[in-house]
């Protein structure tokens, strides 16, 4: 009896101790690891929100899940990034749309001229915009988050106080905001973002149209010391995981990660708008930059002249099989009720 009672306790201890050895919850001392690729430099908004999401991450999963970031380009470029995922070159990427206009076309559409006012405004919108249309881009990979910067404005080295200023002048933009930039008479130069300091030293273009931020986070103030509010147009991003690495993630980690979708969102809004505005301040003061308003019926005129993107976009849209008219209307919907307006 003695004898029974000895080995049916031994059996229990090896039960146990092969379930606490095997289990996916205590077996944690080795946690998983993800890499996070991000293509513009780490000061920038996009790598500040990455490390804001690995810290949420990491501390919502205590320390279960580990990420290592790689900014700058160093995993993956700015317009490979998606593409890189898909291969598995990083299990998670974070993509500017508006370098691949023709891919995005669905999400690319808050880029239209719809008055989105700000970053927090359009992030959501863009947030709601995928979840509504599940676009076809991003089926082969998990989106993590979405999120826009605040509406352009230009940057430039000569003043630009009316449209005859802008007449052929080369200016940097993409995407969506180059059409933009054209209807207005600027020459449009398409190139990410990255590439933009070494333009701009050398003279290849004399300006460029994105959001104000990036005055002070790449001190292009240094070199264009004039900005014309026009406030016009948003770039869209997103954060994209590898789908093999996604499906393989524990689903307490995945609850996680679904939950930080459109908290995320909505912060990396909120940290632009801030940022813009710490930008422009730093602007002023250290490098004395001039912000040129435009006059009441000069911003009538160059109004006017945005009419056709969306009219074209609609058309195009159309003749590819999508709902255009339906995401528009979504847009400016969205846009109200986040705005306020
Ligand atoms: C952007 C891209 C990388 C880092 C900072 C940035 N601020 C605004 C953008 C938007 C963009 O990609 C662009 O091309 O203007």
């Amino acid at each position: 009896m003695r004898r029974k009672l000895g080995f049916i306790m031994a059996g229990v201890f090896f039960a146990v101790l092969f379930t606490i050895t095997w289990s996916p919850a205590v077996s944690m001392a080795k946690p998983i690891k993800l890499s996070y690729a991000n293509f513009p430099p780490a000061p920038t908004f996009p790598c500040v929100q990455m490390e804001r999401w690995k810290k949420e991450v990491q501390e919502r999963t205590n320390g279960k899940v580990v990420i290592d970031t790689y900014p700058g380009g160093t995993l993956l470029g700015a317009k490979n990034m998606i593409d890189g995922v898909i291969a598995g070159q990083a299990d998670i990427g974070c993509l500017c749309m508006a370098y691949q206009p023709g891919r995005f076309v669905i999400t690319n559409a808050t880029s239209l001229p719809l008055g989105i006012p700000n970053s927090r405004t359009g992030s959501q919108v863009l947030w709601d915009l995928y979840k509504k249309y599940n676009p076809e881009a991003f089926a082969k990979v998990k989106v993590l988050t979405m999120f826009t910067t605040a509406p352009s404005s230009i940057m430039s080295k000569l003043p630009i106080r009316n449209l005859k200023d802008m007449k052929n002048v080369d200016l940097r933009a993409s995407g969506g905001a180059a059409q933009i930039l054209k209807a207005w008479g600027a020459n449009a130069v398409g190139m990410p973002m990255p590439a933009t300091p070494e333009a701009l030293q050398k003279g290849v273009v004399k300006g460029l149209f994105s959001s104000l931020e990036v005055m002070k986070d790449f001190k292009f103030a240094e070199l264009c010391r004039y900005v014309t509010v026009t406030g016009a147009a948003v770039y869209p991003f997103a954060v994209v995981m590898n789908m093999d690495k996604w499906n393989s993630l524990p689903k307490d980690v995945r609850k996680v990660m679904e939950d930080l979708g459109a908290q995320q969102s909505a912060w990396t809004g909120t940290y632009m708008d801030n940022h813009v505005d710490e930008s422009i301040a730093w602007s002023k003061e250290t490098h004395g930059i001039e912000v040129i308003e435009l006059s009441r019926e000069e911003k009538v005129k160059w109004d006017e002249l945005l009419e056709p993107i969306t009219l074209k976009w609609i058309k195009d849209a159309k003749a590819e099989g999508l709902p255009a008219e339906a995401i528009v209307d979504d847009i400016k919907a969205f846009t109200k009720m986040y705005s306020g307006q």
